[in-house]
């Protein structure tokens, strides 16, 4: 099998993880190492367990959990958010960052698109989201037909299927959206989405190593506790008071 003891991983001394490089969720370095809110806090609990490295690999969303189960990468930390479908999947760690969802717009707003609704309302409007991505799966939920979605591969052809006017907005999660309207001032982010639901992640296991799942999650408990934890996230442009209390048990309802 493809599977990963703690042991093994320990006399590895390394967990090869798989990100998207959208910051602030996460970044991958000029040298080649990953950053970014989660695996930041994967590295610190990882090292906690005598665990001491992470090797980064970039990847789309939608091939993240595939290549999971295939034995590419054996966790994944990218916020990737946690739904019904992916929780069948994987065994995901308790939840790390719970964050908000929000659409890229022309300055001025134009088409006033503040909720999945005002979508549903309009069937003159088109929304691009990232293919297999959480957004997707908001859109399909509230059955907004497919001729009003354009799929787009990564964060940047989003941002570029509004500026172009393929679409009238770019769902995805507030904070990237801050950091994409950093190179793209004739974009501006809405506030979070009112009617989508609450987003949140942690690391990403396989079914089959549970074993590390859950000395992870031990070990990450330790360390929510300790004010490394808030200082990473903070340090992201996160909330670390939104992850508390919630569980991945809640965070696996969302459809
Ligand atoms: O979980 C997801 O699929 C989404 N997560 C992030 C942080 N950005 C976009 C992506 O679609």
């Amino acid at each position: 099998g493809v599977g990963k003891t703690v042991a093994q991983a320990k006399k590895d001394g390394y967990l090869r993880v798989a990100i998207a490089n959208e910051p602030p969720y996460t970044q991958v370095n000029a040298d080649g190492t990953v950053t970014g809110a989660e695996p930041d806090v994967l590295h610190a609990v990882l090292k906690t367990m005598d665990i001491p490295e992470i090797e980064g690999v970039t990847t789309p969303y939608e091939s993240m959990i595939p290549g999971l189960n295939a034995g590419r990468w054996d966790v994944v930390a990218a916020g990737l958010f946690m739904k019904q479908s992916r929780c069948a999947a994987v065994a995901y760690s308790e939840p790390v960052i719970v964050s908000t969802e929000s659409f890229g717009v022309p300055v001025g707003n134009p088409k006033n698109i503040t909720t999945v609704k005002n979508v549903l309302d309009n069937k003159d409007l088109k929304i691009a989201v990232l293919s297999g991505g959480f957004e997707e799966g908001i859109l399909k939920t509230a059955k907004v037909p497919s001729n009003q979605q354009v799929l787009v591969k990564d964060a940047r052809s989003g941002m570029e299927a509004v500026t172009a006017k393929r679409a009238d907005a770019f769902l995805l999660p507030t904070l990237s959206l801050n950091d994409l309207v950093k190179s793209d001032k004739s974009i501006e982010v809405t506030k979070p989405i009112e009617d989508a639901p609450k987003t949140g992640s942690g690391a990403a296991f396989r079914k089959e190593d549970k074993e590390l799942r859950d000395e992870y999650n031990k070990a990450l408990a330790k360390f929510k506790e300790t004010p490394e934890f808030a200082k990473i996230l903070e340090k992201w442009g996160f909330d670390p008071e939104a992850v508390k209390g919630v569980t991945s048990e809640e965070l696996c309802k969302n459809e």
